[in-house]
């Protein structure tokens, strides 16, 4: 069974959004933005105000497949929407969020059946020596320039090309389609704990480096808040490494001014095995700094 405090196999994670989108049909709805390299349905599920007019937030989660604890947040994420308690409730009555729970859906399932500590998507390369491209460096923003290798046996494979893989161009198209609309997009990933922010592709600071250091610092703060769970928060380049090709910084590069980048818990000790005892707690968490950066979104486009 699907449970919110435990990983969900992909097939879980589907039923789910079926059964979200049958329960709650003036709430949710599923989006089918394209097949992954495997042939498996990417779904962004929308959910709030349904008016494409309204000013939306695109979130994603699971681009690095062993990292599971990222889609275990975009499902919970889900449901806080739907309950809509507190000031979730304004949210999803002003704003159209739009999720996808796993970006890299055949990395996933190659977490859950062979390798465990799988990053990078299932493509096979042109000499088919080795497998899988690292979508967060295959994005068309200063394309495999740095923190990127284009050796296909890397980790950090960029691909052939910028969006030679079809699940970065599912979405990339998703947002271009949507990008009048989209004022915010967030990305999960784990772990080290940090709010990142563009630029990552250079050490240069973005042009509106000062509002998102003060929202990350403000979100920050909300998350600390209820657990004291530390979080360190900064242009991505600086705080964490540079890397070009990354979602973040693309968006960005379209206009989409509210673009970050979480690395949830925790800091390594237990790394990308995050036990599932403490899914509960860095979700809620995450939920309280996620909220933050939305409400500002809402006031502030
Ligand atoms: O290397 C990455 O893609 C991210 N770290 S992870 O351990 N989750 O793989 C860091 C991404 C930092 N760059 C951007 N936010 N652009
Ligand atoms: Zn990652």
């Amino acid at each position: 069974r699907h449970s919110y405090t435990k990983y969900n196999t992909w097939e879980k994670i589907v039923e789910w959004t079926s059964k979200l989108t049958k329960k709650y049909p003036n709430l949710v709805q599923r989006i089918d933005i394209g097949k992954s390299v495997e042939g498996r349905p990417m779904y962004v599920l929308q959910v709030g105000n349904p008016d494409s007019a309204t000013k939306a937030i695109f979130m994603d989660c699971g681009i690095h497949a062993r990292e599971w604890i990222s889609p275990a947040f975009c499902q919970w994420f889900v449901k806080e929407l739907i309950k809509g308690k507190n000031n979730i409730r304004e949210l999803v009555k002003s704003l159209t969020f739009y999720i996808l729970p796993v970006f890299n859906i055949d990395g996933y399932v190659w977490t859950w059946t062979e390798d465990r500590m799988w990053r990078k998507n299932r493509s096979p390369s042109e000499d088919a020596k080795c497998v899988g491209t690292d979508l967060n460096r295959n994005f068309n923003i200063s394309w495999c320039d740095i923190g990127s290798s284009d050796e296909p046996c890397s980790e950090i494979y960029c691909g052939a090309a910028a969006e030679s893989e079809i699940e970065t161009k599912n979405v990339a198209s998703f947002i271009r389609s949507h990008v009048d609309s989209i004022k915010a997009y967030i990305s999960f990933h784990s772990f080290s704990q940090m709010l990142l922010f563009p630029f990552s592709y250079t050490y240069e600071l973005a042009p509106d480096h000062k509002e998102l250091d003060e929202i990350a610092k403000g979100a920050v703060a909300e998350l600390q808040g209820l657990y004291g769970t530390s979080y360190t928060y900064g242009p991505s380049a600086s705080t964490i490494y540079p890397t070009a090709g990354s979602s973040d910084d693309w968006a960005y590069s379209l206009g989409i001014k509210y673009s970050f980048t979480f690395e949830l818990r925790d800091e390594g000790k237990k790394g990308f095995l995050l036990p599932q005892s403490q899914i509960k707690a860095t979700c809620q968490e995450t939920t309280l700094a996620v909220a933050y950066i939305a409400k500002y979104v809402l006031d502030h486009s």
